[in-house]
């Protein structure tokens, strides 16, 4: 039975990697932090109860700042396959915490190498990086590929291109088969609720049921290649099972804006969106409701606004992947379109949105977190 060993399983991507990983038949290992409340929601419905014999599943309280207990875990599992998928992932809070982001993206991937080449794990372990669209920052090409040059605009994405290249480096000095997947933006149920996909559809939902009355963001004009985590988590394994190490991108090849994302969710909602105004000063206003899902909004609702708080000091404009390399070597391509992906999203925020309406009407006080 093959081993893997999974850093950041507690996040979106590691959880559809564990669930992945389970039903390709593996042993799988997740590194969680420790923190003042449970941090497993995603995983909780693959946990196995550690007394039950064979036990397939299992967590190891880690963090990516500390060496020591990285060795200790590699030590432990002799994983066939590591997963870095671990990171300060969030870009705008990376220019708040630029210390701690580099600290964990940067120098916990040249830890977790270091343990393989401390352990002796080089011939043994294989080493996938959660490399990033980030990484073409200021774009140089359009749409960017493998070969197109980095020029990061974040300390997450400077940090990022350091473990990139640490990756490369110990794949060419010490023979270890690293790879990194350098993936465009993937989103799903279960991503964060501060990126900009799951804001929008949690804030139309919540706003469709009445429960939040305007959703606030930054750039709308942002453009990004948005693909599903369960189609990119599948590629992180394929570039672990060729024959030698390589770099791939995994993209949709397809773009549209923040804006576009918005009407497109309001739309699953039965909201009909105009956009007006520029800037600072552009806004959404309502212009129709159908079906069932929108009781709490009616006709003239301003829903939309900017707010510059969410604007970043280097912003990165436009994203377009070419997934070519992917689909010729490997024959992947994605499965799931970005209106799949957003009505799957949309869908499950309105579910919960209704949950949260249902106690708010039957008396109960209803609170929960905006950002
Ligand atoms: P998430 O933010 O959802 O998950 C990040 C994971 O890293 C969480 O499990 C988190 O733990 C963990 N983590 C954070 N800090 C530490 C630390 N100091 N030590 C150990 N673990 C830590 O990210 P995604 O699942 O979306 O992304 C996975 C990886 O892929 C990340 O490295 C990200 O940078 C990269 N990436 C993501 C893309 C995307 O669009 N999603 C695109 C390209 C790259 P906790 O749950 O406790 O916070
Ligand atoms: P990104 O994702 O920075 O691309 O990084 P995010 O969803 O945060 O932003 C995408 C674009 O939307 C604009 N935007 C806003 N973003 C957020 N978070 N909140 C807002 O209110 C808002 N309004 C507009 C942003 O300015 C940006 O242009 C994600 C992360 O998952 C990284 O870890 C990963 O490496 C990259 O995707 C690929």
């Amino acid at each position: 039975m093959k081993k893997a060993l999974i850093t950041g399983v507690t996040g979106q991507d590691g959880s559809y990697l564990a669930e992945f990983l389970l039903e390709k038949g593996y042993e799988v290992h997740g590194i969680k932090r420790r923190a003042s409340s449970f941090n497993t929601e995603r995983v909780d419905h693959i946990f196995q109860d550690p007394h039950v014999q064979n036990a397939r599943f299992k967590l190891h309280y880690g963090d990516l700042t500390d060496s020591s207990n990285l060795i200790r875990i590699m030590k432990e599992v002799e994983p066939d396959e590591v997963y870095n998928l671990g990171a300060q992932s969030h870009v705008a809070v990376s220019f708040e915490a630029p210390e701690y982001t580099a600290d964990v993206d940067a120098m916990g991937t040249l830890r977790l190498l270091e343990a393989i080449r401390f352990l002796g794990f080089e011939k043994k372990t294989k080493f996938y990086q959660a490399s990033t669209s980030e990484l073409y920052g200021e774009v140089q090409e359009i749409p960017q590929k493998e070969t197109t040059p980095f020029h990061p605009r974040s300390p997450y994405a400077v940090a990022k291109m350091y473990a990139y290249w640490i990756a490369v480096n110990y794949r060419e000095s010490y023979g270890i088969y690293a790879c990194n997947g350098i993936l465009f933006n993937h989103e799903s149920p279960r991503r964060g609720e501060t990126f900009v996909t799951r804001k929008i559809t949690r804030g139309i939902a919540n706003i469709a049921q009445g429960l939040e009355s305007c959703l606030y963001l930054g750039n709308m004009d942002a453009l990004r290649d948005w693909g599903h985590a369960k189609d990119y988590v599948r590629m992180q394994w394929m570039m672990l099972q060729q024959d030698n190490p390589e770099d791939f991108v995994i993209a949709t090849g397809k773009q549209i804006s923040v804006r576009e994302f918005v009407t497109m969710s309001a739309k699953e909602a039965g909201i009909t969106l105009e956009f007006s105004g520029e800037g600072v000063d552009e806004i959404a206003t309502v212009m129709g409701v159908s079906g069932d899902n929108a009781s709490g909004v009616k006709e003239g609702d301003v829903i939309v606004k900017v707010d510059p708080r969410y604007f970043r000091p280097a912003e990165v404009e436009t994203l377009l992947g070419d997934p070519t390399k992917a689909k010729e070597k490997l024959g992947w391509v994605p499965e799931i379109s970005v209106e799949e992906m957003c009505s799957e999203m949309v869908q499950a925020d309105l579910d919960k949105a209704k949950q949260h309406a249902l106690l708010k009407s039957s008396g109960y006080n209803v609170s929960f977190s905006v950002e």
